[in-house]
């Protein structure tokens, strides 16, 4: 029976789960549901992902997973070889919680930049302060990965794991819009975007940037504008929109209808 994985080549967390299966050999598909992104999604997709998200993991009848963390773990057990965990239960915590930190506080400063640079959430003034903000924010984040790699190789140890599959989705969507990182953590992020797993999940990315040959941004504000494209704010993103200055953002787009929150499970 084969591996679905329903995602969006964007996604830093539909990467975290390809780079999993594909370092584990496993052979799957990735087709992107309707409507994602959109607010719209229909159709089994929701069955499987009932707050309308990718990643979610899909086998036969029977298998049905969502959020990518509960996926990760999921292949983990089901395909232990080889392992994407450190072997001592400490270095496992250390990577969970890398994990953890980038796709929560971390995620939400590359999804605002975007909002702000490509969804044209705010322009002049307040553009130029949310971007400063995110700015000084990701400086401050290089440093603290920079700490977390101390002198390893691999922010999993000695070998390539969870802890690297973690990160790179995320520096690479920064480094997308120019933050470039120095010294030990360029050269890590170097290195990690020579795997093959990561090559793969990050040119399917390329072919999608919003800001890409293949991409009609104007098309995409103009949706946004008449609500038929409704961006999530759920819990990290909204904050950090708040936090960083954005809370007429939120407002304008409440009213206006085009940003939503996870709906009801249903
Ligand atoms: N905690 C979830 C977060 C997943 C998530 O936020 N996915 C976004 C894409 S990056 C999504 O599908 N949003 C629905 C939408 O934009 O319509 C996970 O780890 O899988």
């Amino acid at each position: 029976m084969s591996v679905i994985v329903y995602d969006h080549p964007l996604s830093p967390y539909g990467q975290k789960v390809k780079i999993a299966l594909i370092e584990k050999g496993v052979t799957f598909e990735a087709p992107m549901p309707d409507g994602i992104g959109a607010g719209s999604s229909v159709s089994d997709f929701l069955q499987a992902s009932p707050r309308g998200e990718v990643p979610a993991l899909v086998q036969g009848d029977n298998v049905r997973v969502f959020d990518s963390t509960v996926i990760l773990e999921y292949i983990e057990d089901r395909w232990p070889d080889p392992s994407m965990l450190p072997a001592s239960s400490l270095e496992r915590a250390r990577v969970r919680m890398l994990e953890d930190t980038m796709d929560t506080h971390y995620e939400a400063i590359n999804w605002g930049i975007q909002e702000i640079r490509f969804f044209g959430r705010a322009t002049g003034e307040l553009a130029a302060k949310i971007e400063a903000e995110a700015a000084e924010q990701i400086g401050g984040w290089y440093q603290w990965l920079d700490s977390q790699l101390e002198n390893r190789s691999w922010f999993n140890g000695e070998q390539f794991g969870w802890g690297d599959l973690s990160v790179v989705p995320h520096l690479n969507g920064s480094r997308w819009f120019g933050f470039e990182p120095e010294g030990r953590l360029l050269e890590w992020l170097e290195r990690v975007n020579e795997r093959d797993s990561v090559a793969q999940v990050r040119e399917a990315a390329q072919q999608v940037r919003f800001d890409g040959p293949n991409s009609n941004i104007e098309a995409l504000q103009q949706a946004v504008a008449a609500g038929a494209f409704k961006r999530e704010y759920r819990d990290h993103r909204l904050e950090w929109m708040i936090k960083s200055g954005g809370f007429s953002v939120v407002e304008e787009g409440l009213s206006k209808d085009n940003i939503r929150f996870i709906d009801v499970f249903s």
